[in-house]
């Protein structure tokens, strides 16, 4: 292993990960390969600007050339696939982009490998499509229920990699991580969204009761998880990477209002989110076992996340316009509107 791409790379957990790996490994070489949509942004790169070791290359992964040019030219002998459609609301209001990235992307991405020969591909998935989980711990082993677009189109990429792998001998790992919150993150997920929104005193759209359950996991250890799944990970298996920290959405919601010293009369409960899953839970002893342990606690991490939204509103001030302003119009006027009444 030398030269890895890493897809995705501009993105929340994707920059995160490359950020890690320019200073753990200074003998490898990173590649980020990033489409730059509304939730790429070269800024979560800022920190590796200056990396002997890093490059960066805008580019589809559904789109074959691009993929081609990108492993031949760098020489590209693993890949490690963090590129995807994210977000379960916007798989709601417009599933197609889901299936076309999460979907043919990472098909194009393996057969591409296939062709050039490359080493390990890592399958960067998430505990979604283990589906709604009402009681106990999901564990590798258990079937998919994937209820939303989103975890559907990730179920489906899943399913590409595990084909390559039977089918064609593909060196292939896959993790599934859970809910990740942290710096760097678009603010559209409830914790970055939620932030930004109370900075600005502004209603924040708690959906539902507010009750859903949810496993936190501090950005910096899933990017470790990973780095242990590429590099310990047994061929053809699949990895969660799990906080193992369940909490309410109204605790975390009022744990960020009480941080930032704003009121909890901020929080309007909302219609919910359409098919919206109430748990997700995750075992996380198969990565244990390959000496991964997380390393933030939820307190510390949600306290380092909310000083770093105080400190660094160039970051998010900046990508609240134009599309985000559009997306907000479509997914919260109405559902605010319906509060109030
Ligand atoms: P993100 O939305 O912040 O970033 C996605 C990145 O992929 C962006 O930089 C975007 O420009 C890029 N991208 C999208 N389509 C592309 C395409 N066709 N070609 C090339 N680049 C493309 O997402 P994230 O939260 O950092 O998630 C990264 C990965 O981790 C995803 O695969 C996601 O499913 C998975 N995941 C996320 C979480 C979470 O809580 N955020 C949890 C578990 C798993
Ligand atoms: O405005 C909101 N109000 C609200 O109540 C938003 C944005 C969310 N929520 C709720 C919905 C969920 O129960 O908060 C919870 C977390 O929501 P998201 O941040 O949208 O995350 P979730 O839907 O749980 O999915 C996330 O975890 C798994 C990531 O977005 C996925 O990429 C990942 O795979």
């Amino acid at each position: 292993m030398k030269n890895i791409l890493v897809t995705g790379g501009a993105g929340f957990i994707g920059s995160a990960f490359v950020r890690y790996m320019v200073n753990a490994y200074p003998h490898y070489t990173l590649v980020t390969f990033d489409k730059l949509t509304y939730a790429g942004n070269l800024d979560n790169l800022l920190p590796v600007k200056n990396a002997s070791n890093h490059h960066f290359e805008q580019g589809d992964i559904a789109d074959r050339e691009s993929v081609q040019s990108v492993l031949e030219q760098h020489k590209i002998d693993t890949i490690v696939n963090f590129a995807a459609e994210s977000h379960v609301d916007r798989s709601i209001l417009e599933p197609e982009a889901f299936i076309r990235t999460d979907v043919f992307g990472v098909y194009t991405l393996l057969e591409v490998g296939r062709q050039v020969g490359i080493g390990r591909f890592v399958q960067v998935s998430t505990d979604e499509v283990y589906g709604d989980v009402h009681e106990g711990f999901s564990v590798e082993t258990d079937s998919f229920l994937p209820n939303s677009p989103y975890a559907a189109s990730k179920a489906g990429g899943e399913m590409m990699v595990r084909s390559y792998h039977v089918t064609y001998g593909m060196d292939t790992v896959i993790t599934r991580g859970s809910n990740t919150y942290g710096p760097y993150q678009y603010p559209e997920k409830l914790v970055p969204f939620f932030i930004t929104e109370a900075m600005d005193d502004k209603p924040l759209p708690l959906y539902g009761d507010g009750m859903q359950i949810r496993d936190w996991l501090y950005v910096d250890d899933h990017a470790r998880g990973i780095d242990v799944a590429l590099h310990k990970g047994k061929s053809g298996e699949a990895y969660n990477i799990a906080g193992e920290d369940l909490r309410h959405n109204i605790e975390v919601a009022k744990k960020m209002l009480s941080l930032l010293g704003k009121p909890e009369s901020l929080l309007k409960h909302v219609p919910d989110r359409e098919g919206h899953d109430r748990r997700y839970a995750m075992n996380a002893d198969k990565l244990r076992g390959l000496g991964w342990e997380r390393q933030m606690t939820f307190e510390e991490g949600l306290h380092n996340t909310v000083s770093w939204y105080k400190t660094n509103d160039w970051w998010w001030r900046k990508i609240k316009t134009g599309e985000y302003l559009d997306y907000y119009k479509k997914q919260y006027a109405a559902r605010l509107a319906a509060a109030e009444s």
